[in-house]
């Protein structure tokens, strides 16, 4: 019995669903929201936070050590280049995703525009949103524009990857905060996305998520 305990809306649960559906791996989604999470969830995941991937008696946290131990698990199709340098390219990029594009975009921009005002009632910060539009993410988006190929649908290689799905899942929960890349600015990387949102392994997810925001 797989189970996966998390929000539908965090870019990490994300990763972790579009990793099982590629995979063709049918899960649970046990619900659990974010920052007031029950004492016990601790027990299953000592951060508190989420996702929390479960296997019958087994539970592991955090969305990539979850996407490494599918890939080992279940290695068809392979979500890893095979080739060394690919390899770690792709596991770079995942990093540049939940820890780049994450902390100085996502972190900000949805939680200023969805979560703060929906969830908790706090007014959204313009202040902080026109920052991370205007200074913090540009930079990030200027590396994904020079590292994709002209017409390029992977960034790493010809192979979907976990860096197309951590980037792009990051570039979910902005399009749900009505954050757009700019495609006169950055047109490989909106070309890009455009494309990664059609897979039909996002295109299920967006399309749910989009029924729970109303976008
Ligand atoms: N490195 C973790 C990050 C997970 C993460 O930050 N999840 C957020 C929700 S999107 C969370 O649970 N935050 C609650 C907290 O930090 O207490 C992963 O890849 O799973």
């Amino acid at each position: 019995m797989r189970k996966v305990h998390g929000a539908g809306a965090s870019p990490f649960v994300r990763k972790v669903r579009v990793a099982l559906a590629e995979k063709g791996l049918d899960y649970e989604l046990e619900v659990v929201f974010p920052f007031n999470t029950p004492p016990e969830f601790k027990k299953i995941s000592p951060l508190g936070k989420i996702p929390v991937y479960q296997e019958d008696d087994y539970y592991l946290p955090d969305s990539s050590a979850i996407l490494d131990y599918l890939e080992v698990k279940y290695p068809s199709p392979s979500l890893y280049p095979k080739d060394a340098r690919e390899r770690g390219r792709a596991v770079f990029l995942e990093e540049f995703a939940d820890g780049g594009i994450a902390a100085k975009g996502t972190g900000a921009i949805f939680f200023q525009r969805i979560v703060g005002p929906r969830f908790m009632g706090q007014p959204t910060d313009e202040a902080v949103v026109a920052k991370a539009i205007n200074e913090d993410l540009p930079p990030l988006l200027d590396y994904l524009e020079s590292v994709l190929a002209p017409g390029g649908s992977f960034l790493v290689g010809n192979q979907f990857s976990i860096a197309d799905i951590a980037v792009t899942s990051q570039f979910v929960n902005l399009a749900h905060a009505q954050y757009t890349v700019d495609a006169g600015r950055w047109p490989k990387l909106a070309a890009y996305l455009t494309k990664m949102f059609a897979r039909p392994t996002f295109a299920t997810l967006i399309a749910e998520e989009r029924a729970m925001f109303g976008g």
